[in-house]
């Protein structure tokens, strides 16, 4: 019995937890080796997600193999194909886009190595090809950005003529907050959104749609950013304008990185919803009881709240990322 219960520890601890034979990890031992694929360094959250997830590894003894797809999704795919090779203990990955994802992952299960999602969700209807998925509730993202603009113009009956950045086309955070704000808004046909573009999460993409946004529609009234770096690319537009951001166009975006934050105390942003970055350590809790086979949620939504102007002036020197 005691010989038995030592031969099942020693599989689990080396990787062979709720995969069955799984990876050897590559270093043998206790040690669990994580294959992780990152979307990119496209904006501010992306740094400090990144940041979270490498300071996490190191503070869990977890030998961290991390690549950055340059938010292409061949690229993603090409990396957790390398760490199915090197046969990892765990792969976790924030996937660039919804779709696409299937073959790569039945591939990874096959091989026995479990996957972790985190930040971003597939559309995958096989929930058996991943074990957890830790990140935003992005529909309620949207939602939040939608109730505030409701109360904020609640007392006029006047048309409120809104553009909107999107997210990276096709990657949850885009298609969810834009449905989460729409279906708040669609209740007061005052709102009316006039124009919505991908900005793809960068300062610079979010600050050419907005020049184009403002040529073609000389009366916007709010802005609705996906993320805080399209909202500041966007910033520089409307001040080369020659308009005052929060004031003619009223902001809302979405993450509360400390450039957003800063913006917001400063009233050029009127409000953000926070989307935090910092999955470090709950992606490497998950990771470990993965690896020993131990039962983990199928979902895990990150806690996060929303910042007023007020509140950010209150919070700008403590905020972490
Ligand atoms: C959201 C994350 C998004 C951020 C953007 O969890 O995927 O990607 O909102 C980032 O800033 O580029």
């Amino acid at each position: 019995m005691v010989l038995a219960g030592l031969t099942a520890m020693s599989v689990a601890a080396c990787g062979g937890g709720s995969g069955g034979s799984g990876g050897s990890g590559g270093t043998g031992g206790d040690a669990i080796t994580m294959g992780f694929s990152q979307v990119g360094a496209e904006s501010g959250w992306r740094t400090a997600n990144t940041k979270s997830v490498q300071d996490s590894a190191k503070n869990a003894g977890i030998t961290l193999k991390f690549s950055d797809a340059q938010q292409k999704q061949e690229n993603q795919i090409k990396a957790i194909r390398s760490y199915i090779q090197q046969k990892v203990d765990i792969i976790a990955f924030s996937p660039v886009v919804e779709s696409g994802w299937d073959t790569v992952l039945k591939e990874a299960k096959d091989a026995k190595i479990p996957v972790i999602l985190t930040d971003r969700a597939v559309d995958s209807k096989d929930t058996t090809l991943y074990k957890t998925f830790l990140g935003s509730d992005f529909i309620e993202e949207g939602k939040k950005a939608g109730q505030w603009l409701v109360e904020e113009y609640k007392s006029s009956a006047d048309p409120v003529k809104i553009v909107e950045l999107q997210g990276t086309t096709g990657s949850a955070p885009a298609n969810d907050r834009k449905s989460g704000f729409a279906d708040v808004i669609k209740a007061e046909t005052k709102f009316q959104i006039v124009a919505s573009q991908t900005g793809d999460f960068t300062r610079a993409k979010g600050k050419e749609v907005m020049e184009a946004f403002l040529k073609s529609n000389p009366d916007i009234d709010v802005l609705y950013a996906h993320n805080d770096d399209m909202g500041l690319g966007a910033i520089e537009a409307i001040e080369g304008a020659g308009k005052v951001p929060g004031k003619d166009i009223k902001i809302i975006t979405v993450d509360a990185v400390k450039d957003g934050m800063q913006a917001l105390a400063d009233g050029k942003i009127n409000y953000i919803v926070e989307c935090s970055p910092l999955l470090g350590p709950q992606l490497m809790d998950l990771a470990k009881k993965v690896v020993k086979g131990e039962q983990v949620p199928a979902r895990v939504v990150t806690e996060e709240t929303t910042f007023t102007q007020e509140q950010a002036k209150q919070v700008l020197s403590t905020r972490q990322y």
